[in-house]
């Protein structure tokens, strides 16, 4: 909480329709220390900005925020801790795929690769000369396969749980249509599959929460992509892109299942029609690492004042 008026800089961005909204200042005295410290003391005494930017009526639910903090490895252009309209995320691709262009925006970058630390850990991101962004995510791994879940007024519902960056369950079948025309149900369906996977105890390794649903539906082109999903987010809201941890989730599962080689390239289509492409670059005993490229537009850049005398200066829900 704030005793007094706070300029909040920030630069807007969306990767295939998916907001980033980075933040530059040192609004908060963070300090510094690795992106894992940082994001610890991000949500012990940020959490007033992390509401204030994200909520309406200053942002949105879906919206993707990114603290730009300085890294202490000195590989990394910078560091950063991703964070959403329910709290600090692990990994997020579309978002660092906003933060490179945002970058290259501000002149602090150009064509090439560069290194981010994150609190998952460290992301190499190429911008290329066509400006798209290739990103080299973390190593990912299917953890759990044909996990069958019982979902009221659905039938065999089917899915993996895979690590991306984050934990996803990814409904292989038995969900609803993927179209946007159908988010509704497709919302209250990924609901329905988190509360099952709580009240059955179905987890990512170690016990770690499942925070993201995945349905996998065909796709309308396959010239344009191999597949289209559906990602529900922690928070309630659904990626508009196809989600970068998301695909690198489904790498993970398609390569464990003799489905998808090493070389070989995934095109993923969103729930709008967009897509990443992902391939697999290296497998290690189960692992493989992804990466995954898509494109980002910057689009605003504004300076927000969060007043605490405003009854809505924290946003609502
Ligand atoms: O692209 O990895 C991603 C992502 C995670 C949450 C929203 N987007």
């Amino acid at each position: 909480m704030i005793d007094s008026s706070e300029k909040v800089q920030v630069i807007d961005s969306h990767t295939a329709g998916e907001p980033t909204r980075v933040v530059l200042d040192g609004t908060l005295k963070l300090g510094s220390g690795t992106m894992v410290e940082l994001r610890d003391r991000f949500q012990e005494n940020g959490d007033w900005l992390r509401s204030s930017l994200l909520s309406e009526p200053r942002g949105f639910e879906a919206m993707v925020g990114a603290l730009l903090c300085e890294s202490l490895d000195s590989r990394c252009e910078a560091g950063v801790v991703f964070f959403n309209n329910a709290g600090v995320l692990k990994g997020c691709l579309h978002g660092t795929m906003g933060l490179i262009k945002t970058l290259e925006f501000m002149g602090r970058i150009s064509f090439g690769e560069h290194f981010i630390e994150t609190p998952v850990g460290v992301i190499k991101a190429d911008l290329r000369s066509d400006g798209s962004v290739q990103v080299t995510n973390v190593p990912s791994y299917r953890y759990l396969s044909n996990v069958e879940l019982n979902i009221e007024g659905y039938d065999n519902v089917i899915g993996d749980v895979a690590w991306g960056g984050n934990w996803f369950f990814l409904v292989e079948s038995g969900g609803p249509e993927i179209s946007h025309l159908n988010i509704g149900e497709l919302s209250s369906f990924s609901v329905a599959v988190m509360n099952e996977l709580e009240s059955s105890s179905i987890t990512g390794k170690d016990g770690t929460k499942i925070d993201h649903v995945e349905i996998f539906g065909p796709s309308e082109d396959p010239i344009i992509a191999d597949s289209k999903n559906f990602v529900m987010c922690p928070g309630g809201e659904y990626d508009r892109s196809p989600c970068g941890t998301g695909t690198s989730a489904k790498l993970a599962c398609l390569y464990d299942s003799g489905k998808l080689k090493v070389g070989q390239k995934w095109k993923q289509a969103g729930v709008l029609g967009t897509v990443f492409e992902g391939e697999i670059i290296q497998e290690d005993r189960g692992n493989i690492v992804p990466l995954v490229s898509g494109q980002a537009w910057v689009n605003g850049k504004y300076e927000l004042i969060v007043d605490p005398s405003d009854p809505f200066c924290y946003g609502f829900k």
